[in-house]
């Protein structure tokens, strides 16, 4: 397998209409959480992924599984549970950048998920590790499992990327900053946004956000700027990249994840910081251009194309 990811994934009720949730009579089934949408969008761009979590015993845990895995993510390491149903989560849209997610996923399956229940060679077997911040605000033994999974990592030299991805109602700010300096301090790659960097470091200044996040332990960091591309270091070369002007938004949710997925996928393919940046920067612009977070993830040929300076 060249990535593993794992975390919590739910089905997404997103509502027909741009009005307040309370006005809404229609909602559309999607299927959303940052982990898979990651793995999917490799999987789109042709890579081997593979993803685990737990399930509810519950058709949305199965429409989830089967939905993952149509995609050609490996689900073999998912569990399902009879002890909780699988989360679900409402999105709120008032305009295309004016968006609230409404969750129900306490005690859901996913955060049932056991430190113990790590498959280490799963981990161990990959080129890369993908860990969002999501995983661990979900409970104590979900945090257990993530150092876990990043120490089995370690273990086996399998390079770590992580995307603080903060999610303000899963956890109060102490923590929040404790855990993820935390990761971010083993991973090889940090990819935060702006406001992350800034909250995870004190810092204002994408370059000192890199430099901080780097002299904490992290290898490289990328720090997403929206639409004006991300700044990257990893202290032997650093550089912004502008990015790719958006031509319709439409839903900027799991923008953070197509630029995640397209990173990675650079690195798979053995690019340097500059073009990995790059990469990820062009699947994002393509992401937002569709509703829902996996629907807009662009096959290899879009990307390549877009690269190319065609119109992706
Ligand atoms: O940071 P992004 O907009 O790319 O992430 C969106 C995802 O996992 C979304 O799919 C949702 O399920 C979540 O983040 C979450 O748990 O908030
Ligand atoms: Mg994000």
């Amino acid at each position: 397998m060249e990535v593993v990811t794992f975390g919590e994934t739910m089905v997404l009720l997103a509502p027909d209409r741009m009005v307040p949730l309370e006005y809404v009579n229609g909602f559309h089934k999607h299927v959303a959480g940052a982990e898979t949408n990651v793995a999917i969008g490799l999987a789109r761009m042709g890579h081997t992924t593979g993803w685990f979590s737990k399930l509810g015993n519950d058709p949305f845990g199965r429409y989830i599984r089967q939905f993952v895995r149509g995609h050609g993510v490996d689900t073999s390491e998912v569990r399902v549970t009879d002890e909780a149903p699988t989360g679900v989560f409402f999105k709120e849209q008032i305009s295309p950048d004016q968006i609230q997610v409404y969750y129900y996923r306490k005690q859901s399956a996913a955060s049932l998920m056991q430190a113990e229940e790590l498959n280490e060679a799963y981990v161990g077997g990959a080129r890369i590790l993908h860990v969002t911040g999501i995983t661990p605000a979900l409970s104590h033994e979900c945090r257990r499992l993530t150092f876990r999974a990043l120490e089995a990592a370690k273990k086996h030299g399998t390079t770590i990327v992580f995307d603080p991805n903060i999610r303000w109602k899963l956890w109060n700010r102490e923590e929040a900053y404790r855990v993820l300096n935390e990761i971010a301090a083993l991973a090889d790659y940090v990819l935060p946004g702006m406001e992350e960097g800034q909250f995870l470091t004190g810092c204002s200044d994408p370059t000192e956000i890199a430099d901080r996040l780097q002299k904490a332990g992290a290898g490289a960091a990328v720090i997403k700027l929206g639409a004006d591309g991300a700044y990257y270091s990893n202290g032997r070369i650093s550089g912004t990249d502008p990015g790719f002007p958006v031509k319709r938004l439409i839903d900027p949710m799991g923008a953070g994840d197509g630029f995640a997925a397209g990173f990675i996928s650079g690195l798979l393919q053995g690019e340097e910081l500059p073009s990995a940046v790059r990469r990820g920067n062009a699947v994002g612009s393509i992401v937002v251009g569709v509703s829902g977070d996996v629907e807009g993830l662009p096959a290899r040929g879009d990307v390549e194309l877009l690269l190319a300076g065609g119109t992706g």
